[in-house]
């Protein structure tokens, strides 16, 4: 539906001039605009102090050359972002992608999705995403370390522990993060809390890999128990085979669920027996090889050519953890005429809008990301924490603490909803909830 506040949808159109080519930012901006249409018209002094139109410009964007030398010897010059978006209520956070699509459209689409995730989890955190277009994908580990030296030889002046602390996203997990770790501390002979997602032995938190995936379950729990459902006994399609899958995988398993499809760029596999995490980790994080070598392992699954076609694979439950854009009108339309009864969004914007005005329609409960994935930067708060202490605590201390935020960010969604008359919907609920945190703290800051 367009916006109808004459307010928002100006605003809108301003910045669709500004950015025509934009079109993952205008669309994630279109759907938080809508949304806040009845936050925005019981606020007029919204209008007043000129915050929307602070809200959708980010307050600085960073664009670098990263030059890099591979195991032959061969120059290749890729391209770095940092977009910082909004420091009100905390200094930026948010993950590094590495993945040859990202352009300043995805970090931005990115960085302000993260503005309104880290507001719900109730921790000090702006909102910011950073990346490349560089591709980890068949690269050697040293020319993984040269490209992470290469990026964070410029990123470093940008960031600091009490200014910007980036993590993982796509294509950047533990290995990267202890390669970007490394060459910061040798510039800057700091050793702070500048990043999250760090190995164990230097800093990370426990329960921090697992976060994103159980965070999604925890949030996904919330919601189907609040309308008389459970992932006990239920069929359930996982996409993506990374970080938020494999333990949105483990989680949905130990709830009694049977996963029994995931995913990867290239195909996904079916294994009605239940896919075991286990053998996915191996693939994934150990081999480092494609989704099909499952088969492998498990000779009785079945692999399919083709990612989009998992979404025809008859579920109850569905988790989109690979991508944005990856559930599309005909993958809701499959998942609807299958049965299934919610979605939850582990990936980014992994739904289209006509994917999710579809499922709403059908009464579908629908976990929007910014809500149901924001374990994973919950956790990198508490990350934080820990560092600025200098203290760890234990897995059961963290996982408790998550799964608290977790609980708190379904009751406040569904409690924004119903206040603001759209009692159900967590689209909207989420965003007017993490809106109004930084909405009053930037009111508060004045016009900065
Ligand atoms: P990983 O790099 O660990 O895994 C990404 C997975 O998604 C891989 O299986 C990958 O397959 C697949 N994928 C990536 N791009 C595409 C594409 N264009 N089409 C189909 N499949 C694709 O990333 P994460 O698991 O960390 O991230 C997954 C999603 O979750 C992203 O949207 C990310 O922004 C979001 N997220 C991540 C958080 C985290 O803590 N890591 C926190 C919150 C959200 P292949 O290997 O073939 O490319
Ligand atoms: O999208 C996300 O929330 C992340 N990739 C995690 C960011 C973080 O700072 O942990």
């Amino acid at each position: 539906m367009p916006i109808q506040n004459e307010y928002l949808s100006g605003v809108y159109a301003g910045l669709a001039a500004r950015n025509a080519e934009q079109k993952e930012f205008l669309q994630a901006v279109d759907e938080v605009l809508e949304s806040l249409e009845p936050a925005v018209a019981a606020h007029p002094e919204y209008q007043k102090a000129g915050l929307i139109e602070r809200m959708v410009e980010p307050e600085r964007v960073v664009m670098f050359r990263i030059p890099w030398v591979d195991d032959a010897g061969k120059v290749h010059v890729n391209r770095g972002y940092r977009v910082q978006f909004n420091s009100s209520i905390g200094p930026y956070k948010g993950g590094l992608r590495f993945h040859p699509s990202v352009n300043l459209s995805i970090i931005k689409f990115l960085g302000f999705e993260q503005c309104f995730k880290n507001s719900l989890t109730g921790l000090p955190m702006g909102g910011g995403k950073g990346g490349s277009d560089f591709d980890p994908h068949g690269k050697s580990d040293d020319e993984v370390m040269r490209f992470c030296q290469s990026f964070m030889t410029e990123l470093y002046r940008h960031i600091g522990a009490d200014c910007d602390v980036p993590a993982g996203d796509i294509g950047v997990g533990g290995r990267e993060i202890g390669y970007l770790y490394g060459q910061y501390k040798r510039i800057t002979n700091q050793f702070t809390g500048v990043l999250t997602g760090k190995g164990i032995p230097y800093g990370g938190s426990l329960a921090r890999t697992q976060a994103t995936g159980y965070g999604l379950c925890y949030f996904a729990k919330e919601m189907l128990a609040a309308n008389g459902k459970s992932f006990e006994g239920a069929k359930v399609v996982v996409s993506g085979s990374g970080n938020v899958a494999i333990y949105a995988n483990q989680k949905a398993t130990s709830f009694g669920a049977k996963v029994v499809a995931m995913s990867d760029s290239n195909g996904y596999i079916v294994d009605e027996n239940g896919i075991d995490y286990k053998v996915i980790q191996q693939i994934k994080e150990v081999n480092r090889a494609r989704i099909k070598t499952y088969l492998d392992f498990v000779p009785t699954a079945k692999y399919v050519e083709g990612s989009a076609g998992i979404w025809n694979v008859p579920c109850d439950i569905a988790l989109p953890c690979a991508t944005q854009n990856e559930l599309p009108l005909a993958g809701a339309k499959a998942l609807v005429a299958n049965g299934c009864f919610a979605v939850a969004e582990g990936a980014n914007m992994p739904s289209t809008p006509e994917a999710v005005a579809y499922l709403q329609a059908n009464h579908i409960l629908f976990a929007p990301a910014k809500a149901s994935n924001a374990g994973g930067v919950a956790t990198s708060g508490l990350e934080m924490s820990q560092n600025s202490l200098r203290l760890s605590w234990t897995f059961e201390e963290v996982d408790e603490r998550l799964q608290n935020i977790m609980t708190n960010i379904y009751a406040n969604a569904a409690n924004a909803a119903e206040e603001y008359g759209v009692k159900g919907n967590l689209v909207a609920g989420a965003n007017i909830a993490g809106f109004t945190k930084i909405a009053s703290a930037m009111l508060s800051q004045g016009i900065v």
